[in-house]
């Protein structure tokens, strides 16, 4: 296949006449396409995902199509998206080695991208919801914040090398607008493709659409997203793009990468482990999972702890571009300026980090991108009260974020939430 070739969706049935000859995949799983078995395991809202096994081995096919795939042909979505992902996946593994699956081939015209089949790992929200305790996502997941958030800024990059990127990844218009109108907006009225649980949550719905400092603070942070061009994001970084082994972590698909505030990975990400903490009451029919709430908290704890110090030991030895450059400061001899300033800029990641939370546990309850913690919940009341005490922790935390000091104070909120019976 080359790049030439008019776009053509692949299928389980023409993979291997159309990829037969494609050196990269060949090499990695076997030129004998008699023995390649496809499977299509893709269960996002975009793309089409295939996994390729050949004699040698076996590879991922990724490739978009021209829609959204959760909506149909009715919501057309450009195949550059593809062109995007590859470009983060390249930067994310230089900032952060090792943290996403390894690259083997790239066409843009197909919109493809043949990467590393990653085994036997599973995606991170599937282990959450089966209540696996998973010992060094904490770890990996914040190194890998701090590290590409740090190292794809003004902080750390040539200036010239950083415009350079943010004029590429700003053509990635349509994904910022999924982001723009489904995070920020469409839970806050009656969008045309909003859904939530009904109608036990008719009531709160009501309430929070009603709720004048919330829908504020929600543009607020829509502004702080579409405006705060400080780094290149994942943009998409909840525990369905990170897949895991006890012992390993990957972040994959960041097809939303686009130069964004560093809080919102980090705010996407922990509202995406708080979700998981709320949705526990649905999964105990074999048994308590108090033990996993505990952990699940315990993960937010040090995923923000890990952050911080990696961002700022990041700060301390690599701050090499444009922005609180040493020669104001330790070249001075005035280190204390330059830890005052990182104390400034943690502390807006921190307050902003809350919002972006905040409305992400919103949009996936009232929008039209659901999660499968909650989802997978049958018992609709049951679904109903673990969804509602989210939706209150969200709009408590996007609300107050400047009021919130500490992250055992999130915690303390979380868990009284949980300890309520009634919606
Ligand atoms: C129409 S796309 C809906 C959601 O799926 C992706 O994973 C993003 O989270 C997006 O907001
Ligand atoms: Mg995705």
């Amino acid at each position: 296949m080359t790049g030439k070739l008019p776009f053509e969706a692949l299928s389980v049935e023409t993979l291997a006449t159309r990829l037969g000859a494609n050196e990269a995949l060949c090499s990695h799983i076997g030129r004998d396409t008699t023995r390649w078995k496809v499977r299509e395991v893709g269960d996002g809202n975009l793309n089409l995902v295939f996994i390729v096994e050949g004699a040698q081995g076996a590879a991922v096919v990724k490739q978009a199509l021209p829609y959204v795939r959760l909506v149909g042909d009715s919501w057309p979505l450009p195949l550059k998206r593809s062109f995007f992902e590859y470009h983060a996946l390249t930067r994310q593994e230089a900032r952060a080695p090792g943290s996403v699956p390894a690259i083997y081939h790239f066409d843009e015209g197909q919109a493809l991208i043949i990467m590393e089949y990653l085994s036997p790992h599973i995606i991170l929200r599937r282990a959450l919801i089966e209540g696996r305790q998973l010992p060094n996502i904490a770890r990996d997941i914040g190194l890998f914040m701090a590290r590409t958030l740090f190292r794809g800024s003004d902080l750390h990059m040539a200036t010239r090398d950083r415009k350079a990127d943010l004029a590429l990844f700003a053509d990635n218009v349509e994904l910022c607008d999924i982001t723009e109108n489904l995070v920020f907006s469409d839970p806050y009225f009656d969008a045309k493709m909003n859904r939530h649980t009904s109608p036990q949550l008719d009531g709160i719905v009501a309430e929070l659409r009603g709720d004048r400092d919330l829908k504020v603070e929600a543009q607020r942070l829509k502004h702080i997203f579409a405006a705060n061009a400080e780094t290149l994001l994942h943009g998409d970084l909840h525990s369905g793009s990170i897949m895991i082994t006890d012992s390993e972590t990957r972040m994959i698909d960041p097809e939303f990468a686009f130069y964004g505030p560093i809080a919102f990975d980090v705010g996407m990400l922990l509202a995406n482990f708080w979700m998981a903490f709320f949705s526990q009451r649905g999964h105990e029919q074999n048994g308590k999972r108090d033990a996993m709430r505990a952990y699940l908290l315990d993960v937010t704890v040090e995923t923000w702890s890990v952050f911080r110090t990696e961002f700022s030991h990041l700060w301390r030895t690599e701050r090499t571009g444009m922005l609180y450059q040493k020669s104001l400061f330790e070249d001075q001899g005035d280190r204390l300026g330059a830890e005052q300033a990182l104390d400034h800029m943690l502390h807006k990641v921190w307050t902003d980090m809350l919002g972006f939370a905040g409305v992400e546990v919103h949009r996936r309850i009232l929008g039209l991108a659901h999660n499968a913690d909650f989802e997978t919940i049958a018992d609709a009341d049951l679904r109903a009260t673990c969804e509602a005490k989210a939706l209150k922790f969200g709009r408590h935390i996007a609300v107050n974020r400047r009021q919130i000091h500490s992250i055992d104070e999130v915690n303390t909120l979380a868990a009284l939430l949980e300890g309520e019976n009634r919606i």
